[in-house]
Parts: C-alpha cells; sequence; structure tokens
C-alpha cells in the first residue's frame, strides 16, 4: 500500500514525470520543479519518481535495485540539503567494470565511490534495521555510481532530485566482492582518484555511520511507496565522499580496501 502524502493532482504528477523522462533522455538541463510547483513536498517527488518508474518499466526497462543517496555528510554539505533520499536501478544504467561512459548522453555527470550490496533475502518495511540488512547480503562489493542531476548547475531541492530519481544516471560495480562476515563496513577505506591522482577519501562509516543504516532506510522508504526489497537486489548505499565532475578523457579508480578496485573512463 503506498503512503504518500501528496499534494500535487495526478495530471501534475505526469506532466512533471513526462518534462523529467524527456531531460534525462534528451541530456537537457531543466529548472527545478519547485519553481512552478512552490508547495510540492517530498512525497510529490516519490510519486513523480514512482511515475518514471512505472514508465521505464512499460519501455521494457527492467527493475535491478535501488540506490540511497544523500547518505553522507560530505554529499549533503556538497548538494545543501540534509535528509538522504532513494531512487531506482534499471538494467539500462549498469556499465561493465572498465567499461567507457559517453558524457554527450548525460548533462553534467559526476561520479562517486560507494559500497553496494547484493541481497539473498526479502527485506521489506517499516522498521527494518542494519542488522536484517547484513543478515539479507549476499555480498558486498565496491561501486562507482554516475550521477547526473537533470537541473540547472546541479543545484536543486530535496523535492526536485527525488523527482529525478536522486540524479541517477549510470553505475558501475566490479572489485572483488566479499561476504559480510568479518568485514567492518564502517573503517573500510576508499579512494577516488580520477586520471591517477587521489581526489577525495574516506570510509564506510561516513554513510549513516554503517552502510547497512543506508540500506535500512532505503527499505523503510520503499514501505512508504508500497514497495519491498527482493532477494537479488543490487543496492548502492551512497557516495562516501563528495562527488567529483567528469568529462572527455577522464579515468577514474575507486580503490577499496579488502573489496578491491572499480573503474570506468569517459568519452564525449
Ligand atoms: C543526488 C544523488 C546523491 C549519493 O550517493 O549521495 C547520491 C545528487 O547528489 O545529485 O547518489
Ligand atoms: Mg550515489
Amino acid at each position: 500500500m503506498i503512503s504518500l502524502e501528496t499534494t500535487l493532482s495526478r495530471e501534475d504528477v505526469v506532466r512533471l514525470c513526462e518534462r523529467v523522462e524527456g531531460a534525462q533522455k534528451e541530456a537537457r538541463a531543466i529548472t527545478k520543479l519547485t519553481e512552478e510547483y512552490p508547495a510540492m513536498n517530498m512525497d510529490d517527488g516519490y510519486a513523480v519518481q514512482n511515475a518514471l518508474r512505472a514508465r521505464f518499466m512499460e519501455q521494457g526497462h527492467k527493475l535491478v535495485g535501488w540506490k540511497a543517496g544523500l547518505t553522507s555528510k560530505a554529499k549533503m554539505q556538497q548538494m545543501g540539503v540534509d535528509v538522504p533520499s532513494i531512487g531506482f536501478l534499471t538494467d539500462k544504467m549498469a556499465v561493465p567494470e572498465n567499461g567507457v561512459v559517453s558524457v554527450s548522453e548525460l548533462v553534467h555527470p559526476r561520479v562517486e565511490c560507494e559500497i553496494a550490496f547484493m541481497t539473498s533475502k526479502d527485506l521489506q518495511g517499516p522498521n527494518c534495521t542494519a542488522e536484517q540488512v547484513l543478515a539479507a547480503t549476499a555480498y558486498v562489493i565496491p561501486a562507482i555510481e554516475i550521477i547526473d542531476s537533470r537541473f540547472q548547475k546541479f543545484s536543486f531541492d530535496l523535492q526536485s532530485v527525488i523527482a529525478d530519481n536522486g540524479s541517477s544516471a549510470r553505475f558501475v560495480g566490479g572489485g572483488r566482492p566479499r561476504y559480510v562476515e568479518g568485514l567492518d563496513l564502517r573503517t573500510i577505506g576508499a579512494v577516488l582518484e580520477k586520471n591517477g591522482e587521489i581526489v577525495e577519501m574516506g570510509a564506510g562509516a561516513a554513510v549513516m555511520n554503517h552502510p547497512a543504516e543506508a540500506v535500512a532506510m532505503l527499505v523503510n522508504i520503499l514501505h512508504k511507496l508500497g514497495e519491498t526489497l527482493p532477494a537479488g537486489s543490487f543496492v548502492m548505499s551512497g557516495g562516501i565522499t563528495a562527488a567529483v565532475a567528469v568529462e572527455p578523457g577522464d579515468s577514474v579508480v575507486a580503490r577499496f580496501q579488502h573489496l578491491g578496485s572499480v573503474s570506468v573512463s569517459f568519452k564525449e
């Protein structure tokens, strides 16, 4: 059951969904949705995101998992928000390890290093805990997320970014999948390199003190969307550090303690 407290009419949700979809497909920057709908709230943002997900599913995209976003202080400070959010991930967003992403398909991409979870049991809210997440985790794997806000100057508010599916654009999983038993995800270090230089670094605890907390938060938001997290989901727990802008010619490597590294590069 969906338990969102929305203020937008169905027609406005469809209208905003089409606007975001157009901006994503044509790699075009648009103004924040709140400029036209100043009263819209976060739940309205999720209503637009739900409509976008339904539309992509109708077009044959497959849901492969979800992402938590704005889960670290570094990310919140960078974006000027203080509440985490979630978005959905489809097969069309997946990039192979060491793959090449075409920047011309995106507006102004940035990269983030994240710990991703592959689940082996169904999870559901409203009271999902980090312990339940860890018990339902098949393995963790390092990931790079390529985010791309469709809003001008990468400047947004929570309502708008949620409607834009949490800036989801592409993601890459790689490195060494590891069981969580015996791993302390809080103290795992991560280093983000661009063109051979270290540009950001951090540790797992940057994400809500433990990345599994971010996944539990995500499952609890899914409950509000009337969704559960099925076994076999790929879930990104959120950028550990601030996101880094990329352009054609750049190559990026995220190196994780115990989990190996994952890389991606960018062309025109
Ligand atoms: C929103 C998406 C944030 C993360 O890992 O924090 C995100 C944005 O910053 O555009 O994916
Ligand atoms: Mg992210």
